[in-house]
């Protein structure tokens, strides 16, 4: 099953045209400009000399890199000529300053010369790897070869010095990217050398240990750098749990997952299959975030899943979202296009704000401004930051929503043979080809109905009955159900929405005896500023009327009920249990909007009686 590209698909209302609206006029630039304020855009001039500011540092070809397959995506959807010309600079100065074999790194170009590919830990072949990425989405937008035959020299750069000379400090990449981005040249070109070298890299993984040992010697002080961190602890076909660098983790994920499906390999099927019920079984936050601690931003043991000291960086969700595409590729099971639903309205968006200007990097799970600010940052603990930032000085996670939200359309639809599967539900329409268009009329997440169109003949179509969806009343194969749709005539779906309470399962300790509140698929949450403090004390009473609204300030929708508080004596810390309690009632807001007012306690998980 092949997913139908974004530039077939136009998001033309509703949800997450808003989303890619504010993308397009305010985020693409505000990342551009911060990019331009560090440095790193000048710093692709590779004349970067001892004494200047801004020395290029080892990844930040890649955060430009990102940012540029995203400008490209956006300019791609509606043409700028202001972003154009900032896209063919940012090419154009690459292309100049690639070296005569094809390798290109603003990095090493400026301060380590003669130290290429010796070093696992220092991102050369990740930066590689998001270049490409950059490379194919130009490609596909304007037909120009130019800066893919740049990335084509540059590869075959890397196929002699690690296949055929092999004299470089490693084997593999120390930090996965490039085994999902040479994949993405094969798709663009045909050409066997790319997948042949995706999966060199991943046969290589997990056999010698050298490259790791190399890297731990030149970096003693990195303890978190070990074989696990990196996934280069087993083969990847043995890998089963997910383990290490949660970013690494589903990069590696992902590669394997689509070399599963262009070469039929079992080993590696089975060993995707194995690590996303991993994931999604045992490390997943109900917001579709993923890697739950900051030592190594990584993936810890089964179930630790604490929200208060949840990492959960945004470029973990993406690499999900980015994974489960694969494997829904392989399998159309509502189980895949589930967790991207999850991820995109919980966690994706919430990462950024809602002015589009600012970011989190971990996302916080929950807050207590007075708990976060304890240690003054001077503890082993390494509370979240509880506000987005416009600055960061590890930048990886802006760009990365930057080329995401204008692809949204990649998750929407996909092609089997005639027959059309429908993932997500956005306002707009999807070019199925043969002169066919699926116009998709809906207001969802506000509401769960969604009217479907075909014009251009007839369509079978497979839609998913989102997995929030109970007593919906349809026939379904692995989360799809079946629609034989006439053309020109309008059929509706209805998938009705309630506010449900979910729990965990007892294995996850921290949420136990505690619900999470979620309005088809938007996970909701109390802020101090709406709830007064101690919002953990709040009991919601889930047969209240929830009441829908809009949230003056934030304009955002709310749920509001009735709860309960309980009421203690001035300085008494603990009593006998049934003291009193008044009525209050509570104001839900959905988790992506949290944050957007002042640093202040934050609650996803609740006592409901
Ligand atoms: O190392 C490159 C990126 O920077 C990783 O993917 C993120 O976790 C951040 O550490
Ligand atoms: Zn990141």
């Amino acid at each position: 099953m092949k997913h139908i590209d974004f530039s077939n698909v136009a998001i033309t209302g509703g949800f997450w045209k808003k989303r890619q609206d504010l993308s397009r006029k305010t985020t693409v630039k505000a990342v551009f400009d911060r990019f331009t304020d560090t440095g790193r855009f000048a710093g692709l001039n590779c004349d970067w000399k001892e004494g200047k500011p801004n020395a290029p540092h080892v990844f930040w070809d890649s955060d430009v890199a990102k940012w540029l397959e995203g400008a490209i995506y956006t300019n791609r959807q509606k043409p700028n000529a202001s972003l154009e010309k900032k896209i063919n600079k940012t090419i154009d100065t690459f292309l100049k300053n690639q070296t005569p074999e094809g390798y290109f790194n603003s990095h090493f170009q400026t301060q380590e010369q003669d130290r290429r590919f010796t070093d696992m830990d220092k991102h050369e072949l990740y930066c590689a790897g998001h270049w490409m990425e950059a490379a194919v989405a130009h490609f596909e937008a304007t037909g120009d070869r130019r800066f893919l035959e740049g990335l084509s020299r540059y590869t075959d750069y890397i196929i002699d010095r690690f296949v055929v000379k092999k004299d470089t400090g490693f084997d593999v990449p120390g930090h996965e990217e490039i085994e999902l981005a040479l994949l993405r040249m094969y798709d663009v070109t045909g050409d066997e050398k790319y997948l042949n070298l995706s999966l060199h890299f991943l046969n290589e993984r997990g056999i010698n240990p050298r490259g790791l040992q190399h890297a731990q010697g030149l970096h003693p002080e990195r303890t978190w750098i070990t074989a696990p961190y990196c996934q280069n602890h087993l083969p990847v076909r043995e890998q089963k749990v997910a383990v290490g660098h949660a970013v690494r983790a589903v990069y590696l994920y992902t590669a394997m997952a689509d070399a599963a499906a262009k070469t039929g390999d079992q080993g590696l099927k089975d060993a995707c299959e194995a690590l996303f019920r991993d994931i999604t079984e045992k490390k997943m936050f109900i917001s579709g975030t993923i890697g739950s601690s900051s030592q190594g931003e990584a993936f810890t043991v089964d179930y630790d899943l604490c929200n208060l000291l949840a990492y959960s960086e945004t470029c973990a969700s993406i690499g999900l979202i980015y994974f489960a595409q694969k494997m829904l590729a392989m399998d159309p099971d509502s189980r895949y296009s589930d967790v991207i639903e999850r991820s995109l309205y919980n966690s994706v968006l919430t990462s950024t704000s809602l002015d589009g200007k600012a970011f989190f990097y971990e996302n916080p799970q929950e807050t207590v401004p007075y708990l976060h600010t304890r240690d003054s940052g001077k503890s082993a603990i390494k509370w979240p930051k509880m506000q987005r930032q416009e600055v960061f000085n590890c930048s990886c996670c802006p760009p990365n929503i930057v080329r995401l939200i204008p692809s949204l359309g990649n998750y929407i639809a996909s092609l089997d043979g005639d027959t059309v599967y429908l993932h997500q539900y956005m306002n707009g329409t999807v070019d199925l080809g043969n002169g066919k268009v699926l116009k998709i009329d809906t207001k969802y997440p506000e509401n769960g109905k969604i009217t479907l169109t075909v014009t251009g003949g007839d369509a079978t179509l497979k839609a998913r009955v989102p997995g929030w969806c109970v007593n919906h009343g349809y026939e379904t194969v692995k989360g799809y159900t079946t629609l034989n749709l006439k053309d020109g005539r309008a059929v509706t779906l209805n998938f009705p929405m309630k506010v449900r309470f979910l729990e965990a399962r007892p294995d996850a300790i921290f949420n136990c005896g505690r619900c999470a509140v979620q309005y088809g698929p938007v996970l909701y949450c109390a802020e101090e500023m709406d709830n007064g403090k101690n919002l953990r004390d709040l009991t919601l009473v889930a047969r209240s009327r929830w009441v829908k609204g809009i949230h003056p300030e934030l304009k955002v929708p709310t749920l509001t009920g009735r709860a309960f508080r309980r009421v203690f004596a001035e300085g008494e810390l603990y009593r006998e249990r049934g003291g009193a309690v008044e009525e209050t009632k509570v104001t839900l807001i959905p988790y992506y909007a949290f944050s957007n007012r002042q640093a202040n306690e934050m609650l996803l998980w609740f006592q409901v009686k």
